[in-house]
């Protein structure tokens, strides 16, 4: 299709002379959300099965049973990844389809041929893949031993970890342990949104989160010992961050309150593995207080690091940043006798009736939010290298193929990004957008649309076709290699 004026004239005004040459372009997926084929080739259950099968948790009773089917569409797949002239893709493995009850005693060869052929087949086009090892699908048969509230998850998610460097990472480069441990804890155990829909306030989610921070930090120094000298690759963690904005930027109060508000969301996990090896002060003193004032004894809520296990700070080779939106921030004042996530954190967020929402009431658009988001990384955490691992804008209601409002984000997304690297000199390495498909939205199930390309979900098929953003999206990556490659003559 022939390009809009429109179009050509947003592309162009990307600076992109100022992304390093060897940035990573991406978009992003997770297994769950994509793949289906979730009984086939000896597939074990995940957490997600159960949840999305369980009457009245998802949009519609709707399930991931078939989702993009890309576990029988991967070319599919690979052509639209191609037509975006990607440099990276970020993909999550279903850990039960490689370990169907989640142990390393019991591989599955066709989930392991599954990901080889993925694997191969983008390092065959020069397409780098970044892989998440777990993106909130947990084998149901470790959560019925206790899952992410069990210590012992830290050994399972380890042996995974390792079966999954040993057989892929001749060719995987990057790797992500686990996806925004934040959103999984307080949405999965505070909350019960989403999988495993535990709703345990002001316990759950400080066990849940601090038993991924000891499996991520068990899988990185696994890598580090026995993988890095051969593979020389990286691992990080995906951590999700708003950016938080006092709602008066005059009162004291409302700037502590924005600073808290931080503390509790990206310094929850942020701050343990890339500034001091524990959570932030305002965590522990808060979280102890009340629960002081609650009668329960200190460090029962927010566990403690064990000097008996290496430790979580440094574990993360790069900052790996999921971006989708900002809050105006204020405190508030719970009664001593509430115990939720919320009474501890003290703040909460509100969204500014200047901003669009798109799609998800949850999604309001604030592209200058992640420039000061990534400068505030580079000060808070020792001006690492970043790839914005996710971000992305949502449909919901009639499709709309020509979305000009998302050619716009992206647009005005990418200038902030491209203004963080010149003006404000951040790391940033890479960018990955959410996402290459339309997908299963969690709860949202197909209703809510992130995708590059539109997938039809009421035919077999499952036919993907480009969306104005996804050919708006091409035409910057286009540009960049133009630029580099002129650049090296
Ligand atoms: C991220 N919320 O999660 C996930 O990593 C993706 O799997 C997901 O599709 C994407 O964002 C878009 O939502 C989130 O309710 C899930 O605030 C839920 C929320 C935020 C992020």
């Amino acid at each position: 299709m022939e390009k809009t004026t429109y179009e050509m004239s947003l592309s162009k005004n990307v600076s992109v002379e100022v992304y390093p040459g060897d940035f990573a372009w991406g978009a992003a997926t997770a297994a769950y959300q994509i793949e289906g084929g979730w009984n086939v080739d000896g597939r074990g259950p995940s957490i997600w099965d159960v949840f999305s099968h369980t009457k009245g948790k998802v949009f519609e009773d709707q399930t991931g049973d078939v989702a993009c089917n890309s576990y029988q569409l991967w070319d599919e797949d690979l052509r639209c990844i191609q037509h975006l002239g990607l440099t990276h893709y970020r993909l999550s493995f279903s850990w039960s389809r490689l370990l169907p009850d989640g142990t390393a005693n019991n591989v599955n060869p066709k989930g392991v041929a599954y990901y080889n052929k993925v694997i191969n087949d983008l390092i065959a086009k020069a397409i780098m893949p970044m892989v998440t090892l777990n993106h909130f699908d947990l084998p149901q048969d470790l959560h019925l031993r206790g899952g992410w509230k069990s210590p012992e998850i830290a050994n399972y998610f380890d042996s995974y970890a390792r079966f999954c460097f040993k057989t892929f990472g001749d060719r995987v480069k990057f790797w992500i342990t686990l996806n925004e441990p934040y959103v999984f804890a307080k949405l999965g155990y505070e909350d019960g949104l989403i999988a495993p829909g535990v709703k345990e306030p002001g316990s759950a989610v400080y066990l849940v989160g601090h038993n991924m921070l000891r499996a991520h930090a068990r899988a990185w120094h696994s890598y580090h010992a026995h993988f890095r000298h051969l593979q020389r690759g990286k691992v990080s963690i995906a951590l999700n961050s708003d950016w938080a904005m006092p709602s008066d930027p005059g009162s004291p109060e409302d700037v502590e309150a924005a600073e808290r508000y931080m503390d509790f969301s990206l310094g929850w996990f942020a701050c343990p593995v890339f500034r001091t090896g524990d959570y932030p002060e305002s965590m522990r003193s808060r979280i102890e207080a009340r629960s002081l004032e609650l009668g329960l004894v200190e460090g029962e809520r927010l566990p403690k690091f064990s000097e008996d296990e290496p430790t979580v700070l440094g574990t993360a080779d790069f900052f790996a940043l999921n971006y989708y939106t900002s809050r105006k921030v204020n405190m508030i004042h719970p009664g001593p006798g509430e115990l939720s996530f919320r009474a501890d954190q003290g703040v909460e967020g509100s969204i500014d009736p200047s901003w669009p929402i798109c799609g998800v009431s949850w999604l309001a658009v604030v592209p200058e939010g992640l420039r000061k988001l990534l400068k505030y990384i580079k000060e808070t955490y020792k001006n690492p290298d970043i790839y914005i691992t996710e971000n992305g804008f949502s449909q919901m209601g009639p499709v709309v193929l020509e979305d000009l409002d998302r050619c716009q984000f992206y647009h005005d997304t990418l200038q902030e990004v491209s203004k963080a690297i010149r003006d404000d000199g951040v790391n940033v390495k890479g960018y990955f957008a959410w996402s290459l498909l339309d997908n299963f939205e969690w709860t949202y199930g197909f209703s809510v649309r992130f995708g590059l390309f539109h997938v039809d979900f009421s035919r077999a098929e499952r036919n993907r076709t480009i969306y104005c953003s996804g050919r708006e999206y091409a035409a910057v990556i286009s540009r960049h290699r133009t630029h580099i490659k002129l650049r090296k003559n």
